[in-house]
């Protein structure tokens, strides 16, 4: 029998799997679709729903595109789960995550970072916190290990059906940069790397968090004229509406990448005059539109293996790939549930 989605569904109201939440998330993503769901009225639960499918290991990307594309019942849509985890949440986690649904829905936004927070077994030294308070970003080395990268790039190679040695085989088909791998046991192992969740636990002060199940990029050099340089225009990926709460986005190199092999940039120390900045625009003046090139970004290269964090507030982009080979990358980031989101977009 196929069951009507109703927003009447409370969070409360859990499936087989027993996940709080899970099945107002699927009535909402089925009401959305048929033009029936009033945004405003749950507009204060997106970072739930946020946690809530990167917690469960699925990310905000295929399961959007799963029910808008099947419209499953709620009882497909477990078996879904299932077979996109290859087995059920384990107990420790429907635990965790139903910890987590009770304490968005009574507990307000913290400030973050959480200052003084004694994180056991620390990656980032002194000095590496130093230069992040002052810069906004850091690279933790060698955060994952040398075979564990080159597992997860042959991975990408494979997805794509490129050959890493043939460099006719990276050009002509449809890639162009960012790669929509999500579930793979080597990215899946890379995002649950123990020096990547220490350092970001050291930057948010706390050891309550969560990891995004993001994307992938392969950067190949430029070639033909094509361009396949991806977000190299210097950008925010959240609101920059003022006051910028505080918060942070992750990249792992795969592939040793140089400076000029299209290496990450970003506007080191941006956070602490972001304020300044926008209070010096004219009502009429779009910030994404400004030419932040001049706000002389830096290119951040690394190994394989280096973990990039930059702050939010930064402007950020890749480079544009001048070298022999491409630039492969894994994003990973890792947050708190409850940590404040500006509601006004800008
Ligand atoms: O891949 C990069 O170097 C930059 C990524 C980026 O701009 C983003 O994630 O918003």
């Amino acid at each position: 029998m196929t069951v009507k989605p109703e927003l009447s569904i409370s969070s409360m109201d859990a499936g087989e799997l027993g996940v709080l939440h899970l099945r107002r998330y699927w009535s909402k993503r089925l009401l959305e679709v048929e033009g029936r769901l009033d945004m405003d009225s749950v507009r204060n639960e997106y970072e739930l729903d946020f946690t809530l499918m990167q917690g469960l290991g699925l990310g905000i990307v295929e399961p959007p595109e799963y029910l808008f594309n099947q419209r499953p019942d709620y009882t497909a849509f477990e078996q879904w789960i299932v077979q996109k985890l290859g087995g059920r949440p384990d107990h420790a986690l429907v635990e965790r995550l139903n910890d987590m649904v009770r304490r968005y829905l009574q507990q307000p936004r913290r400030n973050y970072p959480i200052q003084n927070k004694d994180i056991r077994e620390p990656v980032l030294s002194a000095a590496d916190l130093a230069f992040w308070q002052e810069n906004g970003y850091v690279v933790v080395r060698n955060a994952v290990s040398a075979e564990d990268c080159r597992e997860a790039e042959l991975a990408i190679w494979d997805f794509l059906g490129m050959d890493p040695q043939n460099p006719d085989s990276w050009y002509g088909g449809t890639h162009m940069f960012w790669v929509p791998l999500f579930q793979h046991p080597a990215v899946n192992k890379n995002r649950a790397a123990l020096r990547i969740r220490k350092a970001f636990e050291q930057i948010w002060g706390t050891d309550d968090l969560w990891a995004t199940v993001d994307r992938v990029s392969l950067n190949r050099p430029e070639r033909g004229g094509i361009d396949i340089s991806g977000p190299s225009r210097l950008h925010w990926d959240v609101s920059i509406a003022l006051p910028v709460p505080f918060g942070v986005q992750g990249l792992l190199y795969l592939s040793d990448t140089s400076a000029e092999q299209g290496a990450f940039r970003c506007v080191p120390g941006f956070h602490h005059r972001i304020t300044q900045w926008m209070e010096g625009l004219a009502p009429e003046q779009n910030p994404r539109e400004q030419d932040l090139e001049s706000l002389r970004p830096v290119p951040v290269p690394g190994s394989a293996g280096d973990f990039v964090i930059w702050h939010h507030a930064l402007p950020h982009g890749s480079g544009r790939n001048l070298a022999h080979y491409p630039r492969v990358v894994q994003y990973i980031k890792l947050f708190p549930h409850d940590r404040a989101v500006h509601p006004d977009w800008k």
